[in-house]
């Protein structure tokens, strides 16, 4: 360590300070703190290549505690990611390629998003899991393979408060996530003030307890202390690694520094001028980054050239001794499937049965087809159907297992995806009830932020759950998670749907998929006509017609058959009733006005919409005469049929609606 990498860690602690002084917001307190850390990371113990942010060969660097983005954006600007002195100045401005918390393809070097507490930590532990399985896949016996990398993670406080990195956590140590080193920024302080207040466990303790290899750093300027910690934790293969690094958020100010005040917020001139003093700098100076400064960090460059050539030497000659597995590698650096993938998916036209099932059926056979497709259960593995027979779990002792058994930890499952989903190259699933979505709605909504290619199938859909009661049918879930822009969900009615939907989601990854998927059986809709491939690729089609339509029905899953029972019935009675079947609303809406007015046309506004579910955003196609059959409260303990009866899913209900939905819509013709 010389002058110079001394100098570069203070020019880091002062930019942040002079980018919230400038801009008179914005966290410096811990970007200061920790600039040690990051440098270390950044110039001695990371394998990256700032002059190619997506090297497959490189280190993750995942900043948990996001709002200290000033500590990630100064190492990219002073490593030489291409981010300049002016985006610095930016930071949080409208538009630019610093925003207040890290974004996930929006700037380079930036592995994922983060600013909800915990969720980085999470996601970490998903991106040491892809990491180790690659590696398992690929290169499981040599020592010294290109597939061994790492995943670094810093978080504070707020991070190890939150349940979602407790839960990742113990899963982490169960699994012996070597790969993932977490940089635990323990300095007593978040927003309210000293974490006295909320936060006294010994976290140390906490995560011996959960097998994790744990080491403390008392002095968090102590560069040989930090490097041997981190260099231990790197080299540490058979469990994960905290480091709990003592530090004063804000040092050296004399006044904020170590407070709650170093937080958030300028320090105001005269500290800012205080700490430059301190540190030896021109007190005047703001944004002065000495060209020696620069010239040392920005070897960085020559030093990840370096990594990275003898990384395509070494995966070279790996390839040559893998023939075998040349393709497979290939696929998963670029994301790709192989070009008869879609062979893999079962043909379920004609089967009746849960759609439960089906999907089951649908995951067996990716599973066992294709390597990029893999996941779990939150412990629910046989009520989900991916129990499957031939595949092995994924454990610590064998990482090719392709089974996930998240245990009983749906957020974490979900944030755990997402850091596989950002690995690249696979397309990772995860299970469990749909009442119990709403346990992993940050994780999710996070990925769909991201735009992560990641399907979460949600079975016992309805209060038709029955027996279990309120607390497990879900009611709002539906419309819950419809809310949540970028995700697509799926409801599907039967099985042929449910595998055409798969089809659409595997060819065209663009962000998470929910499924709502029944426990109970519905029937195959052999309905003369039918393209499943097709219609449910868009969506929303005609299942059944009478031309022309005087009320048109429009249904998902399992309230589909229910829609045609009542078009029957209303056709015996000379009413001629259309049924959509809706699979997902979001595809649906993508198709143009053309092929939605074909579906539902703009003159017949005698509409019902059928879901069990709350009918919240059905209102958009029902318009002012139409009606909903919907559950608007929490359902019932008893069997699914009679609770199903007792909230109104019924034909009877269904007709009923259709008939006042025709009267209005015949009191205001012209
Ligand atoms: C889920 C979530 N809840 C609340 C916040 C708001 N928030 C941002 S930072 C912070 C305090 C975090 O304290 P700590 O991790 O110790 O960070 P430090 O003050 O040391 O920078 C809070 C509550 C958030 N970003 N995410």
């Amino acid at each position: 360590m010389t002058d110079l990498d001394r100098k570069a860690i203070d020019v880091a602690r002062v930019l942040a300070l002079d980018v919230v002084e400038a801009k008179g917001n914005g966290h410096a307190g811990t970007a200061m703190a920790l600039a040690p850390v990051a440098h270390l990371l950044f110039q001695e113990l990371m394998r990256h290549d700032p002059a190619d942010p997506g090297w497959r060969g490189r280190d993750r660097f995942v900043l948990s505690a996001g709002h200290a983005s000033l500590l990630l954006y100064t190492q990219l600007y002073l490593t030489g990611y291409g981010l300049t002195l002016d985006d610095l100045r930016r930071t949080r401005a409208f538009g630019s390629r610093t925003p207040g918390h890290p974004e996930y393809g929006h700037t380079p070097g930036v592995e994922m998003t983060t600013g909800p507490l915990g969720q980085g930590v999470a996601t970490a532990a998903g991106m040491a899991m892809a990491l180790r399985h690659e590696r398992a896949l690929l290169d499981p016996d040599a020592p010294d393979s290109p597939f061994a990398r790492t995943v670094w993670c810093v978080a504070g406080d707020g991070d190890l408060q939150e349940g979602v990195s407790a839960e990742a956590s113990s899963l982490a140590g169960t699994l012996g996530l070597g790969e993932l080193v977490l940089v635990y920024d323990d300095n007593g302080i978040s927003i309210d003030g000293p974490t006295s207040l909320s936060f006294t466990e010994d976290v140390p303790a906490r995560y011996r307890a959960y097998g994790w290899h744990v080491q403390t750093v008392e002095d968090g300027e102590d560069l040989g202390a930090l490097r041997a910690a981190l260099a231990a934790a790197r080299d540490e293969r058979d469990r994960p690694s905290l480091v709990a690094v003592r530090t004063v958020i804000g040092a050296p100010a004399p006044g904020r520094g170590g407070t709650a005040a170093a937080h958030a917020g300028p320090f105001g001139a005269d500290e800012t001028a205080e700490v430059k003093r301190l540190l030896g700098m021109d007190p005047h100076a703001s944004f002065a980054v000495p060209e020696p400064v620069l010239d040392h960090t920005r070897a960085a460059l020559r030093r990840g050239a370096r990594m990275h050539d003898d990384w395509d030497k070494a995966h070279g000659a790996w390839r040559t001794a893998h023939p075998g597995l040349a393709d497979l590698d290939e696929r998963l650096a670029t994301g790709t499937l192989p070009p008869d993938w879609a062979a893999a998916l079962p043909g379920l036209g004609g089967t009746a049965g849960p759609t439960r099932a089906a999907n089951g059926a649908v995951l067996e056979a990716l599973t066992g087809r294709l390597p990029q497709v893999w996941g779990g259960s939150a412990d629910l593995s046989s009520s989900t159907n991916v129990a499957f027979p031939g595949r092995r779990p994924f454990t610590a002792d064998d990482p090719a297992g392709t089974s996930l058994h998240f245990g009983v930890r749906e957020h974490a499952m979900a944030a755990i995806v997402s850091g596989i989903a950002l690995h690249g190259g696979f397309r990772p699933f995860a299970t469990t009830y749909l009442a119990f979505s709403d346990y992993l709605r940050p994780a999710l909504r996070l990925g769909a932020l991201m735009r992560l290619p990641v399907t979460f199938a949600f079975t016992h859909d309805s209060v038709s759950v029955g027996e279990d009661g309120p607390t497990h049918q879900p009611v709002e879930q539906l419309q819950g998670l419809r809310g949540i822009p970028g995700v697509d969900v799926v409801r599907p009615a039967d099985a042929a749907e449910t595998a055409a939907a798969w089809r659409r989601v595997l060819e065209r990854a663009r962000g998470p998929v929910a499924f709502a998927l029944g426990r109970h059986s519905v029937p195959a809709l052999d309905v003369a006509g039918r393209d499943p491939d097709g219609d449910v690729a868009r969506g929303g089609y005609v299942l059944a017609d009478s031309p022309p339509p005087a009320v048109v029905l429009v249904a998902t899953g399992s309230e589909v058959s229910l829609a045609l029972e009542a078009r029957e019935r209303l056709a015996r009675d000379g009413i001629a009733a259309r049924v959509v079947s809706m699979p997902c609303v979001e595809w649906f809406e993508e198709e143009d006005e053309a092929y939605r007015d074909l579906v539902l046309p703009p003159d017949v506004t005698a509409r019902v919409t059928v879901e069990a579910g709350t009918a919240q955003g059905w209102w958009r196609y029902l318009g002012t005469h139409g009606e909903p059959v919907s559950v608007e409260g929490f359902g019932l303990s008893g069997p699914g049929d009679r609770v199903l009866a007792e909230m109104g899913i019924t034909v009877e209900a269904v007709v009923a609606a259709a008939r006042r939905s025709l009267e209005r819509s015949a009191r205001t013709a012209p």
